[in-house]
């Protein structure tokens, strides 16, 4: 993945809110420097990390959370809309019949984009040609008729030929009923006359519709510069960030990017010619988040919702808790993987002792599971009346559900221990409020649903 570094800080300061009990001054504090570190380590520019942070913790403080909402999904809904600004909106790149230009220095990946742009095209059904306008680079007729020979599509150069515009104009004019024709143009150390001048010229000449500035990732916040002034020299549609994959510095190179208002099209991630995604920002910003993993919490906080509704809570501490109670009670909270999720991201998880790891929750789904078998072959009388259950009853269940009968002294055991917990729950309010908070409010869908709250 991408940006590897800055998915995982990220990541771990969603669950930190997930998983506090409390959203106030200090965690919002440490909430705004986690991810001035994480985004300064990505290499966003130092001011624009500074007013996108100075934007959450403002926003986090003085705006009122929203009556559908709660404090933790109104604070994580601040976070994603504020970075989302950085990536800027995205321009809606359309597959048709063009002539496509691509621009950049030496190096940046231009050739290489060709050739998955190409291919991109030839998925899409389109008759592609690949024209090798680089007239400086060694080679470069070569990897070009190389890299079209890999996808499949037609190539057009002239070898030896020194000027790139003579090129074009054949290779366009040879080649008018291809759909799609890209041109690969030359590149320099960095932008000067004779490079402005070649690309002006072939500009003028082919009339593209596209006009796609190549930038290496890698070379972070310049890329900034690096937009801003080729979009002075030639009118560029948009640009493709090639290298994002291993390189620290992405975060760097796609804010400042934006920050020149040019649109960021694609995003080459790897060397392989189908290593070429869209960008689009929300999707590209829920993937950096996980929005998966976010969605997975977020549905086992709706579960919980249900296993904790008010109607359970109160089941549970007030009058009789006897086995039907707790059947009815591990009948919601037995699916699997819930018990996990629910201890995960309850508050609770901080009192969680250092012996309820993975095996305890999966122990305890398997337990469930044998009890509730055991408890099916209860009569209701006993349900009800669990002091009644002894001697020859112990051994009539046992038999019933295929068990030993020490399995069913366990249940026993362990209904009297959870009685007096819900006894001593009872007299604590203060823990059956903060579940009960805990549970309140939406538990939104997915983070373009928290987004649209
Ligand atoms: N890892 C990675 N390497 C890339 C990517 N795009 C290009 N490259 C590599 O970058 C180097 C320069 O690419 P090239 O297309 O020749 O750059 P050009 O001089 O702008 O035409 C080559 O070794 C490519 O394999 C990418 O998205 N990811
Ligand atoms: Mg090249």
């Amino acid at each position: 993945m991408v940006l590897d570094n800055l998915a995982k800080s990220l990541r771990d300061t969603l669950k930190k809110i997930t998983r506090s009990s409390l959203i106030d001054e200090k965690l919002i504090d440490e909430i705004v420097r986690e991810m001035q570190r994480s985004l300064l380590m990505a290499d966003v520019d130092v001011s624009l990390t500074l007013e996108l942070t100075g934007r959450v913790e403002r926003r986090a403080k003085e705006e009122p959370v929203p009556q559908n909402s709660n404090p933790r999904n109104h604070l994580i809904k601040i976070i994603y809309e504020e970075l989302l600004k950085i990536l800027g909106k995205p321009r809606e790149f359309h597959i048709k019949p063009a002539t496509v230009m691509l621009v950049g220095l030496y190096g940046q990946g231009k050739t290489t984009s060709a050739g998955k742009l190409a291919k991109f095209y030839l998925k899409h059904g389109y008759k592609v040609v690949l024209i090798a306008a680089d007239t400086q680079r060694l080679g470069a007729y070569e990897q070009l008729q190389q890299v079209a020979q890999n996808v499949g599509a037609d190539f057009f150069g002239i070898y030896g030929e020194k000027s790139s515009l003579r090129i074009v104009k054949e290779g366009l004019s040879r080649h008018k009923d291809w759909d799609v024709k890209i041109i690969d143009t030359s590149g320099r150390n960095a932008i000067d006359n004779a490079l402005t001048k070649e690309i002006t010229d072939i500009s003028n000449l082919a009339n593209p519709e596209e006009t796609i500035l190549v930038l290496d990732a890698s070379v972070g916040q310049q890329a900034g510069k690096q937009a801003k002034a080729f979009h002075d020299a030639v009118k560029i549609t948009g640009v493709l960030i090639s290298k994002l994959d291993g390189t620290a510095k992405g975060g760097g190179a796609l804010s400042a990017v934006t920050a020149t208002g040019a649109p960021i099209l694609f995003i080459g991630v790897g060397e392989h010619m189908d290593d070429l995604e869209y960008f689009n920002s929300a999707r590209f910003l829920s993937r950096l988040l996980g929005m998966g993993d976010f969605e997975t919490l977020m549905a086992a906080a709706k579960e919980m919702q249900s296993a904790f509704d008010d109607e359970s809570i109160e089941k549970m501490t007030k009058g009789k808790f006897t086995l039907k109670e707790m059947y009815d009670l591990w009948d919601q909270m037995s699916k699997p993987g819930l018990f996990k999720k629910l201890f995960d991201s309850l508050p609770l998880a901080k009192m969680q002792p250092k012996e309820m790891d993975d095996s305890f929750f999966t122990d305890s789904e398997d337990k469930i599971r044998r009890y509730k078998i055991i408890m099916d072959s209860m009569s209701y009388y006993e349900l009800e009346n669990p002091e009644e259950i002894k001697g020859s009853r112990i051994d009539r269940i046992a038999k019933g559900a295929g068990v030993d009968s020490s399995e069913v002294k366990g249940l026993l055991r362990d209904y009297k221990r959870m009685k007096d917990m819900v006894k001593n729950l009872r007299g604590n309010r203060k823990i059956l409020s903060m579940m009960k908070k805990q549970m309140q409010g939406n538990v939104p869908e997915n983070l373009e649903d928290l987004a649209n709250q």
